[in-house]
Order: structure tokens, then C-alpha cells, then sequence
């Protein structure tokens, strides 16, 4: 490692003990921004770096509510509120029992430099709880949406940090809270993204990070004249971002041939198509049910405990959550012929599995950048709450089409190296940082 990261994360670790995943995201954003810093000293005298990785805020609150039986239940609730720039706090909230400090101030560092990719003028923020929604009836979580929402509304509002959904947290969750925002504030306003179109969601925002993360998938492949027809896509996970990742992709003509979920993979040679992705949206979406049952319906092949990188594909698009590729499996990718990862998670990838991608020369958008469609659109939702309309579905997508080529040209602009190869991994980590730390310049050491 560069001795000035070294010495630049041996701070950060120093001072955020215990935060293993913050670290990672830290780290690998380090190793692309120090160099360029170096060049650009207003940045460093300015100790621009150094205050991105320190959040603005953190919240921490008890979550206490009652479950079917009567019981008293306590959880923990977190929003960070990372950096407001150049915007208000936006970001998603987390219900998983993983969830802790270290794993939220990772996904809201990610989020500022995603946030800024998008062109739109969003902060970075992330929240969330160790609640598991699994298992747990509708009237569950719902008291404990409200009790999550009574304490977190103090701190948020439609102009200061916009929450939205990440794991765990879907429509139906979304609904519940901000029931009781309005409830407590007696305002309607769009303090939350990922609504119900009736009360004032945007169109295409439940597809967005699906979505967009095949644009950018696209967009990659478009420099090398190629595209998604004919090629074999593997997915991981089946929630939000894997389904309407599978729709797109196979809707361009490629074949998807695995999904998972935190149990297993599936592996079906002949492709998902749409009469097997609707039985699987159900299965997920209302049944709440577990990927082996999709086996057994098809009839095809079942991997208990394992993740699907060791089947032959072209492309990976890693959809369910940190760390879900090492470095073992990046090498059995490439060894097995992908060429293309498009990662709809955040951070799916070990820091030494991207090194494997980025040694490998392949097409390797990074989440930060290809996963951008997802809050983009929850942009688009705001704009829409703030002109109190809202726009057609083939508008929201054109916008978010376009979106995702923006970023992609930022990507190039910024990462492109002198051979013409393009390192979207540096190219999404500088043109993130520049817009945040031009305005964090102007605004003084706040
Ligand atoms: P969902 O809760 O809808 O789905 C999550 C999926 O990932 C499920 O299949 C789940 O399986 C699986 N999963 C979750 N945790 C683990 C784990 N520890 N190990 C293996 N599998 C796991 O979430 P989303 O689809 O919204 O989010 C997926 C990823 O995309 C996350 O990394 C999220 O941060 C990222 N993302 C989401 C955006 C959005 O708009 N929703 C935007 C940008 C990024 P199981 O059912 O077994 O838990
Ligand atoms: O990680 C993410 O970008 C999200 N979970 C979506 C955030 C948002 O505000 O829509």
C-alpha cells in the first residue's frame, strides 16, 4: 500500500475502532483520492478528505415496541447524517440484525460520492436498525415502523435528510412510516422516497437500482461494441434490486440463470423468463417466501449455503449485500469467462476481489456508480413532490437513462488511463469527490 494511505487509514482506524466495513470503503476510496489530492493540493490544505470521512452527525435512539404476544421489544435505531454539501441527507434505511455503526457510516460514505455521481443536488446520509423484519406479521412491523419513525422524525424533513428504503425495507415499511410522520408533524411532504404512487411515489423508482445498473452494464459493454443480447447473467440475491435487475437484463436479451438469497442460490441453465420472474416476484414479494421454493417448482438445481459465482456467466450483477464476492470467487469468475460485473449492491465486491477485476482489465462498474439509479430516481421523486405533480413512466425512465450515461462519461472523464482503458473504480471514486469538495471549499471549515 502507498505509505500516504497507509498513514491516512491508520488515522481513520485509530479513530473509528471496531468499524471493519467503514475501513474497507474508506480504503478503497483512499487509494484513488490520495494521488489525486496530491496533485491538487487546495484539497489537502483544505483537509478535505479527512472531514468526508468524519459523519456530520450521528443518531443513535432506542426502538422500543410491543410484539403480537404483548411483549416489549428493543432495537436499536441509526441515522447518519454524513455530509450535506451539497444537498440534504439522502439515503436509505437498513432494517437487517446485522446492521451496527461500522456497516451504516460505510454505506453513508459510499453514499456521498454516489449521491454527487448523480448530477442531482443530494447529500450522503444512511439509517436503518438491527430489527429483523423476518418472520415478524404485518402488524409487527408496523408498531415498530411507528415507534422507529416517533423518534427519527425529530431529526428529518423534506428540506433536511430524506430517508428511503435499503434491506429490509420496501414499500410496505416506507408506507407504515410515513404514516406517522405525517401524523405526528400534520404535514404532507415528501420527507421519504420509494412512496406508494398513489401518495406521491414516483414511477420507476421500485425498478431504479434494477434498472440502472443494467444501463450502466450497457454503457460498459457499449465501449467495447458490444451489448446484453445473448450473453448469460448471473444475480445474486431476489429483493428489490435483483428482480428489477433480472427484468431489464432479460428484456435486452440476456438469459439470467441464477438468483439467491442469504440460504442458497438456484441455478437455472434454460433462463429465468418472464413467466418464472413473475411466479418469483410473488413468491418474494408477497408470499415473503425463500428462494428453494423456486427449485422445486422448476425443477432445478438447489446450492444450500453457497453463493452463485462458481457457475459459467458473462456477466455478474452482485444484488444483495457487502462482501459477497472474495477474492476466491472474483478469480473463478474470470477464469470462467465474465467479463462484465455491474455491482447492484453496495459494496458486494472484497477490496482484494476488486483488485482481481481491476488486474483482470474486465468491465468493472463499481456500486457507487452503478447503482446509482436507485436514489437518482428518489431525486426525480423529490422534484416531483416539490412541483406537487408527477410524471409518466417513459419520462422518469428517459431521465434515468440519461442519468446513468452521465455517470458512465464521468467514469470516463475521470478514469480513463493513458493506454484508453477505462478504471471505473478511480473514475467513480474522483468524480464524486470533486463536486462535494469544490462546494465544501466554498462553504468554509464546516
Ligand atoms: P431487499 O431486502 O429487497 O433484498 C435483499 C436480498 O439480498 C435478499 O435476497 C436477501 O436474502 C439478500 N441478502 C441480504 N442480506 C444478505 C446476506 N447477509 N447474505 C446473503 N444474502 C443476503 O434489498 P435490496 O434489493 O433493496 O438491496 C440489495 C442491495 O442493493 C443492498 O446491498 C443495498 O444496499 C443495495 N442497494 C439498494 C438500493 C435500493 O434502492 N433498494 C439502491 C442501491 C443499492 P434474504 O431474503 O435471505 O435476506
Ligand atoms: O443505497 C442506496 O442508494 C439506497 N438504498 C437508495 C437510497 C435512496 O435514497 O433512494
Amino acid at each position: 500500500m502507498d505509505h500516504r494511505v497507509e498513514s491516512f487509514m491508520a488515522n481513520i482506524i485509530a479513530k473509528n475502532p471496531n468499524e471493519q466495513e467503514f475501513h474497507q470503503a474508506v480504503q478503497e476510496v483512499a487509494e484513488s483520492l490520495i494521488p489525486f489530492i496530491e496533485e491538487n493540493p487546495k484539497y489537502k490544505h483544505a483537509k478535505i478528505l479527512e472531514r468526508i470521512a468524519e459523519p456530520e452527525r450521528v443518531i443513535l435512539f432506542r426502538v422500543p415496541w410491543l410484539d403480537d404476544k404483548g411483549e416489549i421489544q428493543i432495537n436499536k435505531g441509526y441515522r447518519i447524517e454524513m455530509n450535506s454539501a451539497i444537498g440534504p441527507y439522502k439515503g436509505g434505511l437498513r432494517f437487517h440484525p446485522t446492521v451496527n455503526l461500522g456497516i451504516l457510516k460505510f454505506l453513508a460514505f459510499e453514499q456521498v460520492f454516489k449521491n454527487s455521481l448523480t448530477t442531482l443536488p443530494m447529500g450522503g446520509g444512511k439509517g436503518g436498525s438491527d430489527f429483523d423484519p423476518k418472520g415478524k406479521t404485518d402488524n409487527e412491523v408496523m408498531r415498530f415502523c411507528q415507534s422507529f419513525m416517533t423518534e427519527l422524525a425529530r431529526h428529518i424533513g423534506p428540506d433536511t435528510d430524506i430517508p428511503a428504503g435499503d434491506i429490509g425495507v420496501g414499500g410496505r415499511e416506507i408506507g407504515f412510516m410515513f404514516g406517522q410522520y405525517k401524523r405526528l408533524r400534520n404535514e404532507f411532504t415528501g420527507v421519504l422516497t420509494g412512496k406508494g404512487r398513489e401518495w406521491g411515489g414516483s414511477l420507476i423508482r421500485p425498478e431504479a437500482t434494477g434498472y440502472g445498473c443494467v444501463y450502466f452494464a450497457q454503457a460498459m459493454l457499449k465501449t467495447r461494441n458490444d451489448s446484453l443480447e445473448g450473453k448469460i447473467i448471473s444475480i445474486s440475491g431476489s429483493g428489490n434490486v435483483a428482480q428489477f435487475a433480472a427484468e431489464k437484463v432479460t428484456e435486452l436479451g440476456g438469459k439470467v440463470v441464477t438468483v439467491s438469497d442469504s440460504n442458497g442460490y438456484i441455478y437455472d441453465p434454460a433462463g429465468i423468463n418472464r413467466e418464472k420472474l413473475d411466479w418469483l416476484m410473488e413468491l418474494k414479494n408477497i408470499k415473503r417466501g425463500r428462494i428453494k421454493e423456486y427449485a422445486e417448482q422448476y425443477g432445478v438445481e438447489y446450492v444450500e449455503g453457497m453463493r452463485p459465482w462458481s457457475i459459467k456467466c458473462d456477466v455478474a450483477l452482485p444484488c444483495a449485500t457487502e462482501n459477497e464476492i472474495n477474492k476466491e470467487e472474483a478469480e473463478r469468475l474470470i477464469k470462467n469467462g465474465c467479463f462484465v460485473v455491474s455491482e447492484g449492491a453496495n459494496m458486494p465486491s472484497t477490496n482484494d476481489a476488486v483488485e482481481v477485476f481491476l488486474r483482470n482489465r474486465i468491465l468493472y462498474g463499481p456500486g457507487k456508480a452503478a447503482n446509482a439509479g436507485g436514489v437518482a430516481v428518489s431525486g426525480l421523486e423529490m422534484t416531483q413532490n416539490s412541483m406537487r405533480l408527477s410524471w409518466h413512466r417513459e419520462e422518469v425512465d428517459q431521465k434515468l437513462q440519461q442519468i446513468m450515461k452521465d455517470i458512465h462519461e464521468t467514469c470516463i472523464k475521470f478514469g480513463k488511463e493513458e493506454d484508453g482503458h477505462i478504471n471505473y473504480v478511480k473514475g467513480s471514486n474522483i468524480g464524486g469527490f470533486v463536486k462535494v469538495a469544490d462546494a465544501m471549499l466554498s462553504q468554509g471549515a464546516v
